[in-house]
C-alpha cells in the first residue's frame, strides 16, 4: 500500500507542472481526489489493514494528501498569474504617442487680449476705489429695460436688437446696464462699482460690430456728483489704458437711463484719424455711452434722487482692445484662431 502511495505521489509530481489551464487543473485534481480518484481508491484498500498499519498508513497518506493539495494550490496560482500576464500582453496599448506630443515642445499658455484688457480695466478701477460686481447674461425685461426707464412701448427698445427667449419675457442682456439695477439692489449709497461681461445684440456684423461683444459698466452714486467728476474718471481710465494722452471728444448722446447723456469717442488709432473701415472713414470711434443717472432709475434702485445723484457709463471693451493692440477687425477677437491669439502672448 505504501509503495502504491509513493507511486501515485511520484506520478502526481511528474504531471502537475504540465497542467497549464484552470479547467485542466480541476480535472487533474479530480483524478486524484475525486470519488473515483486514485487516492480514494488507495484509501479504500485500508479496510484490509491491521489497526496498527491503518494508523501509520493513514498518517502517511494524510501527509501525502496535504503535500499534493498544497502543490495544486501553488500550481493554480502560477496558472492564474500566467493567464493575467497573457491577457495584458494581448491588450497591450501603444502609448508612445504621448512622448511624441511632449516632443513637439510645450507652449506657454497666454491670456486672450480681451481678458488682458478687462483685467487692466478692473485694476484701474480698483485702484480708484471702485468695487467689482457681476451680473447675469440671461435677463428679464425689468433689469434690461423697464427699471432703466425704457418702458415696453418706448422706441429705445428697438435701438438694441434683442435676442428674446421663446417665453418673450427673458432675453440675452443687450448691455451691461442691467448691473446698475442689480448693483443698487445690493449697495447703499454712497457707492461706486464697475462690472463687465458679454452682451448680445442681433447686429449686422462688420469690422467694428459683433453680435456677442463685451462691455464694462460703471456707476457712482453719492452726494453732489457732477459731470466733471465723470469726465475725470473716464479720462484717467483712458490715459492709464493707453499710457498716453488720447484724443477724445464728448458729444451729446441719448440713453433713457441718463440725463444728460453723452457719447465719448476716441480718435481712431488704426488710421490716426485719417479714416478706415473700423472708424467708418470718420476718424473717430465710439468708445462709450455715459451720463448722469436718471432720477427714475435711482428710484427703481430704491434711492431717493433728491438726496443722491451720480453718473454711469458703459464702455465697449472689444473696440478698446482693438485700439490698444491695433486690431483692424473685431471679428478676429472672436475667431478662436490660435495664430491670432498667439501674437499677444508676449504683451
Ligand atoms: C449702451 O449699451 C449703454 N448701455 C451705455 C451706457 C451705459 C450709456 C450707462 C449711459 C450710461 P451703446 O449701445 O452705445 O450704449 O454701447 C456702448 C458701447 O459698446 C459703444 O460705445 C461701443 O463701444 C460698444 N458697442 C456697441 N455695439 C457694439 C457692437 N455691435 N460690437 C462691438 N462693440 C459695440
Amino acid at each position: 500500500m505504501l509503495q502504491k502511495l509513493n507511486e501515485v505521489k511520484t506520478e502526481f509530481d511528474s504531471l502537475i507542472d504540465s497542467v497549464s489551464a484552470m479547467p485542466d487543473m480541476a480535472q487533474f485534481k479530480a483524478d486524484y481526489f475525486g470519488k473515483k480518484g486514485k487516492l480514494n481508491a488507495l484509501m479504500g484498500g485500508m479496510r484490509d489493514l491491521s489497526v496498527e498499519d491503518k494508523k501509520s498508513f493513514g498518517a502517511k497518506a494524510n501527509e501525502v494528501k496535504q503535500d499534493m493539495l498544497s502543490a495544486i494550490d501553488k500550481r493554480s496560482q502560477v496558472i492564474e498569474l500566467e493567464a493575467i500576464n497573457s491577457k495584458l500582453e494581448k491588450n497591450r496599448q501603444d502609448i508612445s504617442w504621448t512622448e511624441k506630443i511632449t516632443d513637439r515642445g510645450q507652449q506657454a499658455a497666454g491670456l486672450h487680449p480681451l481678458t488682458k484688457v478687462t483685467r487692466e480695466l478692473e485694476d484701474i478701477f480698483l485702484s480708484m476705489g471702485f468695487d467689482i460686481l457681476d451680473g447675469p447674461h440671461i435677463e428679464n425685461e425689468y433689469y434690461n429695460f423697464e427699471a432703466l426707464n425704457i418702458p415696453e412701448s418706448h422706441p429705445a427698445r428697438d435701438m438694441q436688437d434683442t435676442f428674446w427667449f421663446k417665453d418673450k419675457k427673458h432675453l440675452l442682456r443687450t448691455h451691461t446696464s442691467n448691473l446698475q439695477i442689480h448693483g443698487m439692489e445690493v449697495k447703499k449709497p454712497p457707492f461706486k462699482f464697475v462690472g463687465s461681461g458679454k452682451v448680445f445684440r442681433c447686429e449686422t456684423l462688420d469690422a467694428s460690430h459683433e453680435a456677442a461683444f463685451h462691455q464694462l459698466e460703471g456707476m457712482m452714486v453719492g452726494h453732489d456728483i457732477a459731470v466733471p467728476h465723470m469726465i475725470h474718471f473716464l479720462r484717467t481710465l483712458l490715459s492709464e489704458i493707453f499710457k498716453s494722452e488720447l484724443k477724445v471728444r464728448l458729444r451729446p448722446g441719448f440713453f433713457p437711463f441718463v440725463e444728460p447723456g453723452f457719447e465719448l469717442d476716441y480718435e481712431c488709432l488704426l488710421c490716426g484719424g485719417k479714416g478706415c473701415s473700423v472708424c467708418k472713414q470718420v476718424g473717430w470711434v465710439e468708445a462709450l455711452g455715459c451720463g448722469m443717472v436718471h432720477p427714475s432709475v435711482l428710484r427703481s434702485g430704491g434711492i431717493d434722487p433728491n438726496e443722491f445723484n451720480g453718473f454711469a457709463f458703459g464702455l465697449g471693451i472689444d473696440r478698446l482692445t482693438m485700439m490698444r493692440y491695433h486690431i483692424d477687425d473685431v471679428r478676429h477677437l472672436h475667431s478662436g484662431n490660435l495664430q491670432f491669439s498667439e501674437q499677444f502672448r508676449a504683451y
